[in-house]
């Protein structure tokens, strides 16, 4: 099977956690655009969605599915994405597709995170997938000096030879030489430094539920 197929078979074994008459939290990146795809087929069994990227959005609205925003919703039945890696315990490294903060956000006013990924991306540790880390431009020197007291390498990421500007105006940083062997006591750490607006590492918005995609069928893990 390949890749593609792989995502596609947890793309569709998501909606099996769609409550129906619910707002969806729908995700960013090629797995969830395979949900979202999965979710067209049923899109009269639910009221719509709430997304974390403009990308999404604008997948979820040519396919028919309303989309709300997310101040617009109290509590979110269910929030499904996928990551860059994620351990046995849910914990996950997430943000290659720069829509780190918004996902943080909708995972927060969910009930339960559903992660699905092919399983390339589960890992024992967090750690070998470059962590991204979203920050105020301003105090972006420093905090790559803050990284590099902790043994990591932090570089600003580019697009067109200059920063990348997330959906947000802000800049991120992906960090390597990283081994992530407490996800929880990282992610708290790093959040107190001035400037982070969202560090990649989920760990209070763990996954709940993982569905992973192998040759063998979709295997659900935590
Ligand atoms: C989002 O999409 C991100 O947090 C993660 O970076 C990425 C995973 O993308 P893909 O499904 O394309 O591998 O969920």
């Amino acid at each position: 099977m390949t890749q593609d197929e792989l995502k596609t078979q947890v793309g569709q074994a998501a909606l099996h956690y769609v409550e129906p008459g619910s707002i969806v939290g729908v995700g960013t990146g090629s797995t969830v655009n395979k949900f979202i795809d999965a979710l067209a087929t049923i899109k009269h069994t639910i009221r719509g969605a709430v997304s974390s990227s403009v990308a999404s959005t604008e997948r979820l609205k040519a396919l028919g599915i309303p989309v709300f925003d997310a101040s617009e919703v109290d509590e979110l039945a269910v929030y499904i994405d996928g990551a860059d890696e994620i351990d046995h315990a849910g914990h996950m490294i997430k943000g290659g597709g720069a829509a780190l903060t918004r996902e943080k956000i909708v995972a927060a006013q969910s009930r339960k995170f559903v992660c699905i990924a092919d399983e390339s991306k589960l890992v024992r540790v967090l750690g070998q997938f470059p962590v991204p880390v979203e920050v105020i431009p301003m105090a972006a020197q420093r905090i790559i000096r803050e990284f590099a007291a902790m043994g990591g390498s932090a570089k600003v990421r580019m697009k067109d030879g200059r920063p990348l500007v997330t959906d947000n105006g802000q800049h991120i940083l992906d960090v390597t030489g990283l081994k992530i062997s407490d996800p929880l006591a990282f992610e708290t750490r790093v959040n107190q430094w001035p400037g982070i607006v969202t560090v990649g590492v989920f760990a209070l918005q763990k996954a709940g539920v993982c569905l992973l995609g192998t040759e063998a069928g979709v295997k659900t893990l935590v």
